[in-house]
């Protein structure tokens, strides 16, 4: 309850940054995206991760509140960026599944796009595997409804849920991004680079980009390469960072 309460003191007050990680492209080694992370700033305190308020702001349904500033600032870093490049650049947000099933995302994200003026080919949406297990109609429909709206779909944590590979055929998604549990310790577990050759082969049939995460170490890049994975993200190249530190090495 405490942190329900200095929460919505929080949003009503903006306490929060969006930290932005980036993405690479395999076959170019270059930028090809950022992965938005909200961060909690309170007046007087260390940063909060979002793993200890989005749960709470799920709960609570303040989610709806925060999600929306949360794309609204994703949206104007992507006009940023893109402005600074010259070039379309893509930012993903993360939807969390209440979002989903409580809000009217569609308007919300329509009404962003349109506060914000973003292209909206540079917004993408990471959607959770645990909320594809909703492989109802309406969900199906929700997700062709975000689709028209010019955006691009990713299925986050890939691998880890409940949920069987058959939505693939029905869902209107772009990306796979397969789960840093699979990445992280492909060194010494065989399963997981047969699980990743899998998943890479899973999303490639479905003329999906897959992207891996969690990757750590110069091995990992190259075995994911040699894979034909399309795209990296994690610590080796660079952890999350401040929108200020980001527009430094877009300038690079
Ligand atoms: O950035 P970090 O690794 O601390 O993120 C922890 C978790 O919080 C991740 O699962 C990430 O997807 C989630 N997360 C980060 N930012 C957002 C956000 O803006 N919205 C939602 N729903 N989840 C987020
Ligand atoms: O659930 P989601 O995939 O959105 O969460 C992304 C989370 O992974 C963020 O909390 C981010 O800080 C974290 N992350 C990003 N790169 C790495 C990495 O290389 N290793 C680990 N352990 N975590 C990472
Ligand atoms: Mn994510
Ligand atoms: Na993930």
């Amino acid at each position: 309850i405490e942190i329900e309460y200095s929460l919505r003191h929080a949003i009503e007050n903006e306490e929060f940054l969006l930290y932005f990680q980036p993405k690479i492209n395999l076959a170019t080694g270059k930028l090809c995206g950022a992965e938005a992370l909200i961060r909690w700033q309170p007046k007087d305190g260390p940063l909060i991760s979002p793993l200890s308020f989005i749960p709470v702001a799920e709960e609570t349904g303040q989610i709806e509140a925060l999600g929306r500033w949360v794309l609204g600032n994703a949206c104007r870093a992507a006009n940023q960026f893109s402005q600074l490049l010259g070039k379309p650049f893509s930012v993903a947000v993360n939807v969390s599944p209440r979002q989903f099933r409580h809000c009217d995302l569609v308007s919300t994200v329509e009404q962003v796009i349109k506060d914000t003026n973003v292209n909206p080919g540079c917004l993408e949406l990471e959607i959770t595997e645990s909320c594809l297990v909703h492989d109802t109609p309406a969900f199906i429909k929700t997700l062709h409804d975000l689709k028209s709206l010019g955006l691009t779909l990713a299925i986050d944590d890939f691998g880890t849920g409940y949920s069987s590979m058959a939505y693939l055929k029905d869902f209107p998604v772009d990306r796979l991004k397969i789960d840093k549990a699979f990445v992280g310790n492909l060194e010494n577990e065989p399963a997981n680079v047969a699980i990743l050759k899998a998943i890479i082969a899973l999303g490639h049939s479905f003329g999906l980009k897959v992207v891996a995460e969690g990757v750590e170490t110069a091995y990992q890049q190259a075995y994911l390469h040699g894979m034909g994975c399309d795209e990296l993200q994690g610590y080796y190249f660079s952890k999350p960072l401040p929108l200020a530190d980001f527009l430094l090495i877009l300038k690079k």
